[in-house]
């Protein structure tokens, strides 16, 4: 397992779009066990492929308490949304900036599991919101663009000088 490196907003890189994944072999398996290692390390509760510069659909998500229900999705669909909630989002691609986003309160998704196994989940509440972001990451979109382009050029700002002064 290897800790991978997160690509900082405003990197292009993170509008790049996801292809699907063709088949779930012992790569897309390692590719997994990385970005799950990486998510527990930063902490976070979500990680896209997108957010390690790898462009193909996959997504680690884990909103439990004790940290122990890794959920993987590849090439995920949401085939039904319900409902609107507001939530205050983070990402580990830009961190030290949170903000409230208004998305799905409920949704259904479908995605095949780390074995390759398709499966169907309804989820709600932050699981929800976490699923919708990381999709989000996987179509190239980034949670800050859902703000005001005033706010938007503000992140931009300080994530740069962030960067500078490193
Ligand atoms: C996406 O985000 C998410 O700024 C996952 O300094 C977040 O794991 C969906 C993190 C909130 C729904 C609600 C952010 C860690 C982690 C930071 C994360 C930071 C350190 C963010
Ligand atoms: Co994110």
């Amino acid at each position: 397992m290897a800790i991978l490196d997160i690509l900082n907003y405003p990197d292009p890189r993170l509008h790049t779009v996801a292809a699907p994944v063709k088949t779930v072999d012992a790569r897309i398996r390692r590719l997994v066990d990385d970005m799950a290692e990486t998510m527990y390390a930063a902490p976070g509760i979500g990680l896209a492929a997108t957010q390690v510069n790898v462009h193909e659909q996959v997504i680690v998500i884990d909103t439990s308490e004790d940290k122990r229900d890794l959920k993987v999705f590849i090439n995920p669909r949401i085939v039904n949304a319900c409902g609107k909630q507001q939530y205050e989002e983070g990402c580990l691609s830009v961190p030290g900036v949170y903000e409230t986003v208004t998305r799905a309160e409920s949704i259904t998704v479908e995605a095949l599991g780390h074995d390759g196994q398709p499966f169907t989940l309804d989820a709600e509440g932050l699981l929800a919101v976490c699923i919708q972001h990381e999709m989000d990451h996987l179509l190239g979109k980034v949670f800050v663009e859902y703000l005001s382009p005033l706010k938007q050029s503000r992140i931009k700002n300080k994530m740069k000088k962030r960067q500078r002064d490193r």
